[in-house]
C-alpha cells in the first residue's frame, strides 16, 4: 500500500507543478505584425539564427500531436493548430501564448523562441477528463 501512496504523491506533485508554471514573471505579448513579415525580421541581434520554423499541430481529446516539437534558439516558430473535437487551447507561458482553440477551425500562432531550454505547452481550456495530461514540450536548443 505504501507504493500505491507514493504513485498518488508523485502524480500530485506532477498535477501541481503542471497548473503553477512559476518561471520567471516574463510574460511576452505575441508578435503582432500581419504575418506578412519577411522571415529575417526579427531584431534579436542573432544573425544566422531565426529561420522560420512551421508545425501542424492537431489538438483532441487528450492529446497534442505532436506532443514534442524542436527548434534552434532564435527561429521564429509558427504553429498552426487545430481543434478536431471540442474547444482546447494552446497554451506557451514561457513564449506569451495562450490561445483558444475552436472546434474546427485552425488557428496561427507565431513567437519568436529567443531562449533556450524545455518548455512545456498544454491545454488551457477544460475539455473533459483527460485535460490535465494534454500537454507537451517545445525543445529550444
Ligand atoms: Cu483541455
Amino acid at each position: 500500500m505504501k507504493r500505491l501512496l507514493l504513485v498518488f504523491v508523485v502524480l500530485a506533485v506532477f498535477l501541481l507543478a503542471a497548473c503553477s508554471s512559476p518561471q520567471e514573471g516574463v510574460a511576452v505579448p505575441p508578435e503582432s505584425d500581419g504575418g506578412n513579415a519577411a522571415d529575417t525580421s526579427v531584431s534579436s541581434g542573432q544573425a544566422g539564427a531565426g529561420g522560420v520554423r512551421e508545425f501542424s499541430i492537431t489538438a483532441k481529446q487528450w492529446e497534442f500531436v505532436p506532443d514534442a516539437i524542436a527548434v534552434k534558439k532564435g527561429d521564429t516558430v509558427r504553429l498552426s493548430v487545430k481543434s478536431v473535437d471540442v474547444s482546447h487551447g494552446m497554451a506557451i507561458p514561457d513564449f506569451g501564448v495562450n490561445e483558444v482553440l475552436q472546434p474546427g477551425k485552425t488557428v496561427n500562432i507565431e513567437f519568436v523562441a529567443d531562449k533556450a531550454g524545455v518548455f512545456s505547452f498544454f491545454c488551457s481550456v477544460q475539455c473533459g477528463s483527460g485535460h490535465a495530461g494534454m500537454r507537451g514540450s517545445l525543445v529550444v536548443e
